[in-house]
């Protein structure tokens, strides 16, 4: 019999916590976009981790916090959906934001981030499952700061084992990865072994703009944007040729996205397509449109490409 093991893992988290950063670190290589601004990851994404015999599925979910639109709603409840149907939950949490609010200097940011890890911890503890803790971005406070927050997060009674990591620099991050694997059940892998990622490319190329273009813009305007895959064409020259639209909700949006004299775009699009050449390992050549299409994010189609649920 073979001794192939998976445990598939859900990374939940308020918005901001690192949870992207640690599925791209225990993968190694970028599955999922990461930002500096909170609600980077709108849909669960899966990343595939082999330690050993064991094939970890890290299931990066988009961040919980008290959603307002339809699409917050349907975020929020997936990544609810991915911690029930895992092996294991990892609440990853911004431990220096946490810290702050301990010690009542928090930022209004950090402010909201303690009422998501609140509302998170008191979500766990209504199921009753056993919630491994990881206190992430060690490398940006002091320890005893950090001890601090571990004592009130494990007063919960909602976590197990406890871990202090900085998805940054790697630091505490394998001896969470050899935890996990305790979850694991035997039995086939469920993703051949050099497979890191199980959206398709067209996805992965939409997302990869989409980063380039919250980092780009500014205010509300990466909030009420999307961006679609239109077409995908290989070329016999071995490159391809990927044409996206990017859709904003109001006119005065898609001056700012195509910028003076075209500029903005240009740049999203050039950070894009290297990007993307490099993922994808061939010659890309990217194709923008900026659209308005007012209300895209109360589209049915939207929810379903992309595995939410639009009445959630
Ligand atoms: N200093 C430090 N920064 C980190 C660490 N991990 C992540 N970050 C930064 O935190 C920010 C948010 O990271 P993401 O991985 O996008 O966070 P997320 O939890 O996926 O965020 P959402 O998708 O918006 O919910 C980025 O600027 C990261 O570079 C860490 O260990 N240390
Ligand atoms: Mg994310």
């Amino acid at each position: 019999m073979s001794d192939e093991a998976v445990a598939v893992v859900a990374v939940v988290g308020a918005p901001n916590a690192g949870k992207s950063t640690l599925v791209n670190l225990l993968v190694g290589t970028k599955v999922a976009i990461v930002t500096h601004k909170v609600q980077t990851t709108r849909f669960p994404l899966r990343g595939v981790a082999l330690r050993g015999k064991t094939q970890l599925v890290l299931i990066d979910t988009p961040g919980v916090f008290a959603p307002k639109r339809r699409l917050d709603r349907a975020m929020v409840r997936a990544a609810w959906g991915a911690a029930e149907d895992a092996d294991a939950v990892v609440h990853l949490v911004d431990a220096p934001a946490h810290a702050r609010s301990l010690e009542g200097r928090p930022t209004p940011s950090d402010v909201k981030t303690a009422q998501d890890v609140a509302r998170i911890t008191e979500g766990f503890k209504a199921t009753g499952r056993t919630v491994t803790l990881a206190l992430n971005k060690v490398d940006a406070m002091p320890r005893p700061a950090l001890l601090a927050v571990a004592k009130s997060l494990h007063e919960t009674g909602a976590y197990g084992d406890v871990f202090m990591i900085s998805a940054q620099t790697g630091d505490g991050v394998e001896a969470l990865a050899t935890a996990l694997c305790a979850a694991a059940k035997l039995g086939p892998w469920l993703y051949p072994e050099d497979q890191a990622a199980d959206a398709p490319a067209r996805v992965l190329a939409a997302e990869i703009t989409r980063e380039k273009l919250m980092l780009r813009l500014h205010d509300e305007v990466p909030y009420e944007t999307t961006v679609e895959t239109e077409s995908w064409t290989e070329r016999k020259d071995g490159s391809v040729r990927i044409e996206q639209t990017i859709f904003v909700a109001r006119d005065s949006q898609r001056r700012i996205a195509i910028g003076e004299k075209g500029q903005t775009v240009k740049a999203i699009g050039e950070a894009a397509r290297a990007e993307m050449a490099a993922a994808f390992d061939r010659p890309v050549h990217l194709f923008l449109h900026v659209k308005v299409r007012e209300g895209w994010a109360d589209e049915r189609s939207l929810y379903a490409a992309r595995g939410l649920d639009y009445d959630a």
